[in-house]
């Protein structure tokens, strides 16, 4: 085994972290909107601020009565935060240090802590270019929205139209569908469509007319789902039976994958509202009995639980048609990225799709980014430096080919469409 000298180490950690600073990153999974979406496009210093997992954090130091915080106009909210958790506390959570990162790249002075002047700032900017200044201070190419035509606010806006913008794809979200079928179907029934809670008649097939109708007027990259950490495939259960006869038979009528997201402990603090949720232990198996049962099927899935992602690599091993991507959520830290990332790499190599940004508001892209960055970087310079060890000769070509896969290619090639289109 050769022995690497520190400049030589250095000259592969250079290389690395040089590709992966300048890949152009599709972003697969995100809350965020482009602004026909109007107020459903969330940006600013207050949003920032405002966001749940800070609302969680912040809750931990005040007793302000739950109601009376989500009765504060969302400017006296941000007050709050920022005076409980930057102020008075030092912001070193992940969350916060995010704040702190996203203000430091639009060149604001994160050291005044002065937020009448970020607010100013903020004020200033018109939005359509602030968009775009902050694609391209992220270096980011596109981002995959979450779509779900159960929301009132959003669905209107797909029946007008918009005129699309190939930096934002869209995802066909179905949790309601999933999760809430009884509902989900009084609505489904309100627009038309001939269902019955009892899946009476037509109902599945007006189920997959419904999916297509909506895959193809968001010309969705895939379809998506959140599940809570008891999922289980199969069951008897309504949830089994679309996800059989109406989900995958359209996904893979329309060659896109099913997503799922696994692992949510819904509402365990309902006051917290969407600050609310948990996690819990899932079901890996569930996972292997779909990708067995429909090999056929695309499956983009991530879990929510640290203890599930070893298992998830083990599986991910055996079935093609299986893609893991992101470190969702309470996973989105630091120590747990690096850990994770080592742990896929080890036993995917560069077959995975190592994060995504799960961004709510569009600033967030300005610091979960450059943040997962840094630590894929690390991870990987280590990676290529064990493996230049056993004297194979590495080519800057060849990991800017790999790191570009990681961040954009591997899921244009798995949702099996170029990039962009
Ligand atoms: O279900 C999801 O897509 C989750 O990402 C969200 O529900 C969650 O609230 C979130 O923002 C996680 O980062
Ligand atoms: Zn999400």
């Amino acid at each position: 085994m050769a022995q690497l000298t520190c400049e030589q180490k250095t000259a592969i950690r250079e290389m690395v972290s040089k590709a992966v600073a300048e890949v152009k990153i599709t972003d697969i999974h995100t809350h965020v909107y482009t602004p026909p979406f109007g107020g459903l496009l969330l940006w600013g210093v207050d949003e920032l601020l405002t966001y749940h997992y800070l609302v969680a954090e912040t809750m931990r130091w005040v007793d302000v009565p739950y109601e009376k915080f989500w009765a504060m106009p969302k400017r006296e909210q941000a007050d709050l935060i920022w005076r409980t958790l930057f102020l008075e506390h030092s912001p070193y959570s992940e969350a916060c240090r995010g704040v702190l990162t996203a203000l430091d790249s639009l060149g604001l002075d994160v050291s005044s802590r002065n937020l009448a002047d970020y607010r100013a700032f903020f004020a200033s900017q018109k939005v359509e270019d602030y968009v775009s200044r902050v694609f391209e201070i992220a270096g980011v190419e596109s981002v995959v929205m979450t779509n779900d035509p159960f929301d009132d606010l959003e669905r209107p806006v797909w029946l007008k139209g918009w005129e699309r913008d190939p930096r934002f794809h869209a995802a066909l979200r179905i949790d309601p569908l999933l999760n809430w079928w009884d509902t989900a179907a009084s609505k489904l029934k309100a627009w038309g469509y001939r269902v019955d809670q009892q899946f009476g008649g037509e109902t599945l097939a007006e189920v997959r007319r419904f999916l297509k109708e909506w895959a193809k007027r968001m010309d969705a990259k895939y379809m998506a789902v959140s599940l809570p950490y008891t999922f289980v495939f199969p069951d008897d259960s309504a949830r089994t039976l679309l996800i059989r006869e109406c989900i995958l038979p359209v996904c893979g009528e329309l060659g896109i994958p099913f997503a799922l997201m696994i692992g949510v402990k819904r509402q365990i603090n309902p006051e917290l509202r969407l600050a609310g949720d948990a996690v819990g232990l899932g079901s890996v198996e569930s996972v292997e009995n779909l990708c067995a049962a429909y090999p056929d099927n695309k499956f983009l899935v991530t879990m929510l639980a640290r203890e599930n992602q070893h298992e998830l690599c083990v599986a991910a091993r055996k079935f093609r048609n299986l893609m893991i991507f992101g470190c969702w959520w309470f996973l989105n830290n630091p120590s747990l990225v690096d850990e994770i990332t080592r742990m896929r790499f080890e036993l995917l190599g560069a077959s995975v799709i190592p994060q995504h940004s799960d961004a709510r508001v569009f600033d967030q892209l300005l610091y979960k980014w450059p943040h997962s960055r840094k630590i894929i970087a690390d991870a990987l310079a280590d990676k290529y430096i064990d493996l230049a060890v056993t004297g194979w000769k590495l080519t800057e070509a060849e990991i800017k080919c790999d790191v570009e896969g990681l961040f954009g290619g591997n899921f244009w090639g798995f949702v099996g469409s170029t990039q962009g289109h």
